[in-house]
């Protein structure tokens, strides 16, 4: 007689669920651990709000930026900082750029406190390979270089300005390098390069530029098409606007617009775009004037025109929809709470963030519950602040911006005298 042991019917048909189930659950943990997002940061030097096309800016061509733009979300209005170091600074921590001891571009201003954790640390912590690329600007000796700040590797310079933008001399890792051709090319060359090297885990790179920053050179390629070229949009301030100075900086936008090209293109080529959050912002507003949809200031002020800037965001495989469009204010002090939320990864540091996490925001959907805010903006004795209800008014956006300017823009942005 066999006594083997028959499963009932019900029996085999409670295995083959707890099977099913069993399976299922393998699939889930699949997913979640899917691999972290590459993330890529590109931060233009001194490009004004106004230096695209898709803003409406007809002198200008720059299909690769716009096209990175239609792709994703976009911040409509995103809020830097009037000058270089105090926006980098809160890029990097996520805080107001006093509070970690940035007050200003140079004599030990740019500084990043040491006890600030940056973005980079958090990334690193988290496993990925760090590198910038470019310029830095908060510090320019050990221990405040990026290879000190969470950055495994770092080729470029660490000042805030650059004498020499053909063959430079630059630093990699500490040591003294020359750079090869055009500086935004060169600094493209080496972004790429750390990502195909990287190319198997997931990485962190930062490619702050520093063009359309002076000095006012460009490769002749690009200044050709703009030597003789009408300039049709002007800026408001009429006679304060030199032209030869805005034909060379819209060329260096033109040809940052160039190198995001080249670096999406290869994000394409190594199969990589779809889980690789790419990010789009300058540092303050024009450095010359020049057309700024209408907005008062510029570079070195805290009116609209010196500190707000475009911000795009594309992330195909993280649901991030294309043509979102957030009319929410933002700012930099958002982006470390920001990406490392996307990524899903821990912050590094217990100091309180000024900034929030903008993900509900950019991944659309219902309407996320948003508590209205205040951002605030100085640089040297000028403050100003935005609101939520300020910025809301009827003016336009990169999306449907028309020749013309936007005049309402004044409006969102209040200066207040100092106080004496
Ligand atoms: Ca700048």
């Amino acid at each position: 007689m066999n006594h083997r042991f028959r499963p009932l019917p019900c029996v085999r048909r409670l295995v083959l669920c707890a099977l099913l189930a069993a399976v299922g659950l393998a699939a889930q943990l699949r997913s979640a651990a899917a691999p972290h997002p590459n993330v890529l940061v590109i931060l233009a030097d001194d490009s004004g709000w106004g230096d695209y096309s898709i803003c409406g800016n007809t002198n200008i061509k720059t299909p690769n930026i716009d096209a990175l733009a239609r792709a994703g979300a976009s911040l409509d209005r995103f809020y830097v900082c009037a000058v270089c170091s105090p926006t980098r600074a809160e890029f990097l921590t996520g805080r107001y750029h006093p509070r970690g001891g940035v007050r200003g571009v140079s004599t030990g201003q740019e500084r990043l406190n040491l006890d600030e954790k940056t973005i980079a640390d958090a990334f690193k912590a988290a496993g990925y390979a760090t590198g910038a690329f470019g310029k830095w600007h908060n510090g320019s000796q050990w221990p405040y270089h990026p290879n000190a700040r969470g950055f495994d590797e770092y080729y470029g310079f660490t000042s805030g300005h650059w004498g020499e933008y053909f063959d430079p001399p630059l630093e990699h890792n500490g040591q003294l390098v020359r750079g090869k051709g055009y500086i935004a090319d060169d600094l493209t060359d080496h972004a790429i390069a750390f990502m195909e090297k990287n190319q198997a885990k997931p990485f962190f790179c930062y490619l702050p530029y520093n063009t359309p920053h002076s000095p006012w050179a460009v490769p002749d390629s690009f200044w050709q098409r703009y030597k003789d070229a009408p300039i049709p949009m002007r800026s408001q301030e009429g006679d304060k606007e030199t032209l030869p100075e805005t034909r060379c900086a819209l060329a260096m936008v033109e040809n940052l617009d160039w190198n995001v090209g080249r670096v999406l293109k290869r994000l394409d080529e190594l199969k990589l775009a779809e889980n690789t959050i790419v990010i789009y912002f300058s540092d303050n507003g024009p450095n010359s004037w020049r057309w700024n949809g209408g907005m008062k200031g510029r570079k070195g002020s805290t009116d609209e025109g010196g500190v707000r800037s475009v911000f795009f965001l594309r992330w195909p495989g993280g649901g991030i929809r294309p043509g979102t469009n957030v009319r929410e204010i933002s700012g930099a002090i958002d982006l470390l709470p920001t990406l490392t939320s996307l990524a899903g990864i821990p912050r590094v540091g217990a100091k309180p963030l000024d900034g929030k996490d903008l993900s509900p925001l950019l991944k659309g959907g219902p309407a996320p519950a948003w508590t209205d805010r205040v951002i605030f903006n100085s640089f040297g004795p000028n403050v100003s602040r935005s609101r939520e209800r300020l910025a809301q008014g009827s003016v336009g956006s990169c999306r449907r911006a028309r020749r013309g300017g936007l005049q309402g823009q004044r409006q969102g942005t209040q200066l207040h005298s100092p106080a004496g």
